[in-house]
């Protein structure tokens, strides 16, 4: 199934935020797969400066495995100054996206 998601881009990071995730770290890359993720996209909107998150992942994808692992912590760490985050930790401020259509 999919997950989606709308962050939130500081103004003036749009290169930053692109440079970062086109060196994207390869520890990460693998925690994300072995956490069942696939097809994982982030879109732009330039305007608002949100960010659309979408990924696919299997009906036992379990969030908290994702969040939990220390090589996630220190990349939010890694994006904080640059991405809206919750109010207590550098975890980005993800809202879920309730799908709404659907054409194959
Ligand atoms: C994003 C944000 C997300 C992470 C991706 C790879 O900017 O930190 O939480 O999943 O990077």
């Amino acid at each position: 199934m999919k997950f989606a998601s709308v962050m939130q881009l500081f103004p003036g990071c749009e290169a930053e935020y692109r440079r970062r995730h086109d060196e994207l770290w390869p520890e990460l890359a693998e925690h994300l797969d072995q956490c069942g993720i696939s097809d994982y996209y982030i879109f732009l909107e330039p305007d608002s400066l949100q960010l659309f998150a979408i990924f696919e992942a299997g009906d036992d994808f379990d969030p908290e495995r994702v969040r939990s692992h220390p090589v996630m912590q220190r990349w939010w760490n890694h994006m904080a100054d640059i991405m809206e985050t919750l109010p207590d930790s550098n975890e980005p401020l993800a809202r879920p996206l309730t799908e709404m259509f659907y054409l194959a």
